[in-house]
């Protein structure tokens, strides 16, 4: 379904997904040129993290995880500046002392990136405690794949949020649905004796809400409710946003296997290669999105294309400007050095 809000907001989410969709899959390209060292993406998870972080408000801040391209840019961090965190250039978010998996942008809500497995769970706890101490009317939105949940950080962290009746969020992207990954012999991600996960958060007497995370009106919803329950003092909120894991993310380093997205496909399934049609017709969340749109009577397929040419030219010029920049000089290397 699609979220209730005017149709600017409408395809203005449409547009952000776009932005990662397009991000990722140059990024993998540039990948296959330069070294950017280990990398994952974020795509077929872009209608969980755009309805989930659009409809935060300044100072709002989140805490994310390896998987965290998809969640910067969703709150509007500029694909150039990323781009160029990724190549260490000095140009780049960290000043090319981060990578991909540090990428960080204060201004837009995420002060830090860790890709420690439940890393982001004290973090996003912590601030949470601080808001709520400081008497701030803000919140803080935990983001973390299923394997998050073998951390024994994640249950301390849960049980003070609980406790203390904190300002957090906690949004599981599980995208084990098909298989866990392990089992299935990919890229690892959780092996949990707990099921349902929400059953883990229930136990703390945290409310818990499932959503299938490629419905973009379902995840903008549960999130509503979460962030209406964080800022009145109800305290936290665990969301499980059920999803399928990128064919292409399953071997360890991200391919293009599906192929660049073609947006018609969404419109035109005699278009869509018997090659991962199931991906394309019943698992991409973009592609579901701009159906829903399309029959809602929100967007034309020429208007979906022309949005999508100006996402993709935003992409190719963020990319030049990654290339053309340069790396940080020898002497900054001890500054921002804390010890
Ligand atoms: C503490 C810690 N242990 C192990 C790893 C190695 N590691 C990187 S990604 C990953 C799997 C994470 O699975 P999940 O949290 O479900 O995220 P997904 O990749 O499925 O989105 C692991 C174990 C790590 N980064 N940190
Ligand atoms: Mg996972």
């Amino acid at each position: 379904m699609i979220p209730d809000l005017r149709a600017d907001r409408l395809t203005d989410y449409l547009r952000r997904m776009l932005v990662i969709r397009r991000f990722e899959e140059g990024l993998i390209d540039l990948a296959g040129e330069y070294a950017v060292g280990h990398f994952h993406v974020y795509i077929g998870q872009e209608a969980t993290g755009v309805p989930a972080l659009a409809q935060l408000e300044p100072g709002d801040v989140g805490f994310t995880t390896h998987r965290n391209h998809g969640h910067l840019l969703a709150r509007g961090t500029d694909p150039a500046a990323m781009f160029a965190e990724i190549l260490g250039k000095e140009t780049g978010t960290n000043r090319g002392k981060g990578g991909t998996l540090h990428i960080a942008s204060v201004e837009n809500g995420f002060p830090t990136t860790s890709a420690a497995t439940g890393g982001c769970t004290p973090l996003a706890t912590g601030a949470a405690f601080a808001f709520s101490r400081l008497g701030r009317d803000r919140v803080s939105v935990c983001l973390f794949g299923d394997g998050a949940l073998e951390e024994g950080t994640f249950h301390e962290s849960i049980n003070i949020a609980a406790l203390e009746s904190l300002p957090v969020i906690y949004l599981c992207e599980n995208n084990s649905l098909e298989a866990l990954g392990q089992k299935a012999n990919e890229y690892p991600s959780s092996t949990m004796a707990a099921a349902p996960l929400t059953d883990l958060a229930a136990a703390f007497k945290v409310p818990t809400i499932t959503v299938d995370g490629t419905d973009t009106g379902a995840v903008h919803d549960a999130m509503a409710t979460a962030v209406g329950r964080a800022r009145a003092g109800g305290g936290p909120t665990f969301i499980e946003a059920l999803t399928v894991r990128w064919p292409g993310s399953r071997p360890i380093w991200p391919q293009l296997l599906t192929g660049p997205t073609d947006l018609s496909y969404a419109w035109d399934p005699s278009a869509i290669p018997a090659d991962y049609a199931v991906w394309h017709t019943e698992q991409d969340g973009l592609l579901r999105y701009v159906r829903e749109l399309l029959s809602a009577g929100v967007l034309t397929s020429s208007k979906a294309l022309a949005m999508d040419e100006q996402v993709k030219d935003q992409i190719e010029r963020g990319v030049r400007f990654a290339l053309d920049s340069p790396y940080p000089p020898v002497a900054s290397a001890l500054e921002s050095v804390y010890a």
